[in-house]
């Protein structure tokens, strides 16, 4: 059984990825209406990680007899001026996530459940990389500039990513 200060933590954090995945949707909305397709793909994909970030919590959460609350999610910003300034935004809000990821674990550290701070784990490595590919297309994106052939080079490179359901443990 876990602690209800530990179940509280853990709602709000399956609140947290489902406003991440909603973001993302936002912005796939928004790359498709300007017309960069693979941009749009990459973050479908990044949609489907956040829930599947969400759900590892969900069944984590039951599996620990915890009661699941779904809270009310926020609406995600929308507009944005350019490719890089909403990769710019991606990375400023997983390193949010970082944060909130970092947070859960002092709770579950001050509430001694070591079960917890050890799945939790997971989530931090994740962290790592999302921050890692984040910072990666911001310094691709900032290197072209306005040069409208290498950004559609990258469209289509980022058109080749494929979600993969990841083994949360
Ligand atoms: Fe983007 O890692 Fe979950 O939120």
């Amino acid at each position: 059984m876990i602690s209800e200060k530990m179940a509280a933590a853990f709602n709000k954090q399956i609140k947290d990825e489902m406003y991440s995945s909603n973001l993302y949707l936002s912005m796939v909305a928004y790359f498709e209406e300007i017309g960069l397709k693979g941009f749009a793909s990459w973050m479908r994909v990044q949609v489907q990680e956040e829930t599947a970030h969400a759900m590892g919590l969900f069944d984590y959460l039951l599996s620990r007899d915890g009661r699941v609350v779904i809270d009310a999610i926020d609406k995600p910003a929308y507009e944005w001026s350019s490719a890089l300034d909403c990769f710019e935004a991606v990375y400023k809000h997983e390193q949010l996530v970082t944060s909130l990821i970092n947070n859960l674990i002092d709770v579950a550290e001050q509430e001694k459940d070591r079960a917890a701070v050890s799945f939790l784990q997971w989530y931090l490595k994740e962290q790592v990389e999302e921050e890692a590919n984040c910072s990666e297309i911001c310094a691709k994106l900032k290197l072209i500039g306005d040069d409208k052939h290498a950004l559609l080079l990258i469209d289509s490179e980022l058109a080749a990513r494929t979600f993969v359901a990841p083994t949360i443990a």
